[in-house]
């Protein structure tokens, strides 16, 4: 019952065959991305490199990279359990009389378990180093891919404050090494983490705080890639997905707190009027991200456990430890659309569409227009306002086949009928767009055309045997002898 810290994490995840130790030296230098690769491609386990560059930190990667290990990190049988327990609070009305009252007080209790704990003291401080005792090149940060612009940390808990709530953010922003205690803070221009930065900038402060976490139990670091709303804490968000509070410790030497048990911490400063260039690096769509001018993190405190495990990922062509992710991101987020769009039947972003691409949606279909209206709410809601190609088809359709899609979708429309394009926000790393960040999408309304939509012609069924001969070929199939 909930991971105290990674370790447990990794102990389970050997436990049910799910982590491979590798004591073979390998250098941080692309190596660990051609073995992860390689064994992405064939949905193989997490590693652990114990022998990274000689040096003393062992190296995780790929621990999310399963459908299984995803289940096993949310602490679940499916995880679709995890949206059946969010949903469950989300339908929850408010009470009418006294008993009913009386009756939710056990429920508001269960809540109040929920929020994250400021504890005073915790492991990730049991190492402190300040500046000058410290060098990010102690840690086994791994360039990822060839014509990367320098070794990145790939997945780190960034936290900073909202400078006008005072609210705590949690997000995964990748970070360039640049030297000794200086990295790029890669949060793009509609994350949390940027929205404090532009407020800061605003305001004319030369020091933004932020404090990095590498390493932690598994839902903590899940939730630093959640698309939650603004000034929701991802804390909050994993202590209850987690069913127990994530206990939180301030920093050394800045006024942010850090999961207790994290493996690494960085602590440090972002001045808002400073850029340098970032990158290239090689992402999550599978190309190079080219260079631009990003945020510089200055570290001025390295604090960490003894003898401290460093999480890694890399992301490129799917499949890929994000890929898994990300799937279960949109599991647990469906029922919470579900509830605003009740029309919505089911939604799969299938991994070629590196989550921003491709959304196939099916809805029951109400009135004209119905998919119309479908491709505007996707595009109005948070991060989901990237999707740049949005498959709207009808509820007979299973979204989770992409071949049967395919089928249905272009029989059914008529290009310049069921094509609707939309110029709008575009996610940063989109290569092709007009410029970056601003683009246009495309909506394609595969569902059946109804007269009130204006197609007069009459549509037609599938083919299909009647239910009678299926029942006569049932009795003949055994000696058909196919098998
Ligand atoms: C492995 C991995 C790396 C990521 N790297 C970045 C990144 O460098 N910059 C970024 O803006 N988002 C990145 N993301 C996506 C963000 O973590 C995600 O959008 C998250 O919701 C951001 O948190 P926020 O909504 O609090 O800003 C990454 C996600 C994953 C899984
Ligand atoms: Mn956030």
């Amino acid at each position: 019952m909930a991971y105290a810290d990674l370790r447990e994490f990794i102990k389970t995840l050997e436990k049910h065959g799910e982590l491979k130790r590798i004591r073979v030296p390998v250098s941080s230098d692309q190596e660990i991305t051609e073995i992860t690769d390689r064994v992405s491609k064939r949905g193989g386990p997490a590693l652990l490199f114990e022998n990274v560059n000689n040096g003393p930190i062992p190296v995780l990667i790929n621990a999310f990279g399963s459908r299984r290990r995803m289940e096993l990190a949310l602490e679940v049988n499916d995880v679709e359990d995890v949206a059946a327990r969010l949903t469950e609070w989300l339908d929850f009305k408010s009470p009418q009389g006294l008993i009913e009252k009386v009756k939710m007080l056990p429920k508001l209790a269960e809540l109040g378990r929920y929020f994250p704990r400021d504890v005073k003291s915790g492991v990730c401080q049991e190492v402190v180093k300040r500046e000058g005792e410290f060098s990010l090149f102690d840690l086994p940060v791994i360039k990822c891919w060839e014509a990367d612009g320098g070794p990145f940390i790939t997945f780190p808990m960034v936290f900073t404050r909202n400078p006008r709530t005072g609210k705590r953010n949690c997000g995964m922003y990748r970070m360039q090494i640049y030297d000794e205690k200086t990295t790029g803070m890669h949060w793009q221009i509609h994350k949390h983490g940027a929205a404090h930065h532009r407020d800061e900038e605003k305001r004319g402060s030369n020091r933004m705080e932020v404090a990095v976490a590498i390493g932690a139990e598994p839902i903590t670091n899940f939730a630093a890639t959640l698309p939650l709303p603004d000034d929701l804490d991802e804390m909050i968000f994993a202590s209850f997905i987690r069913e127990k509070p994530i206990d939180m410790v301030r920093c050394v030497s800045i006024d942010l707190e850090v999961p207790a048990t994290a493996e690494i911490v960085l602590e440090g400063y972002v001045d808002p009027s400073e850029r340098r260039i970032e990158g290239p690096f090689g992402d999550h769509t599978g190309f190079y991200t080219l260079e631009e001018p990003y945020p510089v993190f200055h570290v001025t405190t390295v604090t960490h456990r003894r003898n401290p495990i460093y999480q890694t990922t890399i992301v490129g062509r799917p499949p890929m430890e994000d890929c898994w992710m990300g799937w279960a991101i949109t599991r647990i987020t469906l029922p919470v659309l579900k509830r605003q769009f009740p029309e919505i039947v089911d939604m799969n972003l299938p991994f070629e569409g590196v989550f921003h691409n491709l959304m196939l949606v099916s809805i029951r279909k109400q009135y004209p227009g119905h998919a119309r209206k479908i491709m505007n709410a996707v595009w109005g809601l948070g991060q989901a306002m990237f999707t740049k190609c949005i498959v709207v088809v009808d509820d007979d359709v299973n979204v989770q086949d992409p071949g049967e899609v395919v089928w249905k979708v272009l029989n059914n429309i008529d290009p310049e009928r069921d094509i609707q394009f939309m110029l709008g926000p575009i996610d940063v790393l989109d290569h092709s767009s007009r410029q970056m960040g601003f683009g246009s999408k495309m909506g394609v309304d595969g569902t059946r055309k109804w007269s009130s939509e204006g197609f007069s012609r009459r549509w037609p069924k599938e083919n299909r045997t009647s239910e009678e001969v299926k029942r006569i070929v049932d009795v003949k199939w055994k000696k058909l002898g196919l098998g």
